[in-house]
């Protein structure tokens, strides 16, 4: 059986295809798609944009197990921003580190905890259409004062994680599997896939 995960967020799909390896399933991603497939991400909530990527895909391929995943990033003294609108921080033509950037300046002049930060990722989980269970994972943090490291994507250079005296971007992949609000999340699927197929 496949398991279409609809993204097209390279390392993302790097770390689920890691956290899911060991299942019966062989996943692919909207990249390995033949039929063009639009999707609008334009929810409210984490939920309904993780929603919104795995439906048109699922009812193309109602056959397959499909999965959407929404993240991002929320920080406390913005009340939550950058959250849903994570990967468009800086608006149109935002890269990684641009968002990180703009960031480092908002949170200027701030201090410990202060800079409190936590990623959030939830899954949906469909078939032909139909939603059969929804996961959430998240991981506690703050803000760094600087970029630091090479591993990850997205914020990963400016989420520190007090208890590794580390950012993200410099733990391995393996560890950052061990952690991650992806990883919490994708765990449960697996648990849940493995009863399933
Ligand atoms: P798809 O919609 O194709 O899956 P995307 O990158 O647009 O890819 P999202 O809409 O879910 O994905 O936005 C997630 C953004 O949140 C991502 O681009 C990063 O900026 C941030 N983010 C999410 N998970 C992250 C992680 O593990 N490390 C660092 N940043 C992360």
């Amino acid at each position: 059986m496949r398991l279409i995960i609809a993204t097209r967020n390279k390392g993302k799909l790097r770390e689920i295809k890691h956290i899911l390896g060991g299942l019966n399933l062989s996943i692919i991603s909207l990249n390995q798609l033949k039929k063009p497939i639009r999707i609008k991400e334009d929810g409210h909530t984490f939920l309904e944009n993780a929603l919104k990527k795995a439906l048109p895909v699922s009812r193309m391929y109602p056959l397959d197990l499909t999965v959407g995943e929404d993240s991002g990033l929320e920080v406390e003294c913005l009340n939550g921003a950058p959250g849903i609108l994570s990967k468009r921080y800086c608006g149109r033509g935002a890269t990684d580190l641009k968002n990180n950037s703009k960031l480092l300046k908002k949170l200027g002049g701030l201090k410990g905890k202060e800079r409190k930060a936590c990623f959030r990722c939830v899954l949906s989980l469909v078939k032909a259409g139909k939603l059969l269970k929804a996961f959430e994972g998240r991981l506690k943090g703050v803000i760094s004062k600087e970029m630091k490291g090479k591993g990850g994507f997205g914020y990963d250079p400016v989420f520190y994680l007090p208890s590794y005296k580390k950012t993200v971007a410099q733990l391995s992949l393996s560890q950052k599997n061990k952690i991650s609000h992806r990883a919490r999340a994708f765990k449960k699927l697996h648990n849940y896939l493995a009863k399933l197929v």
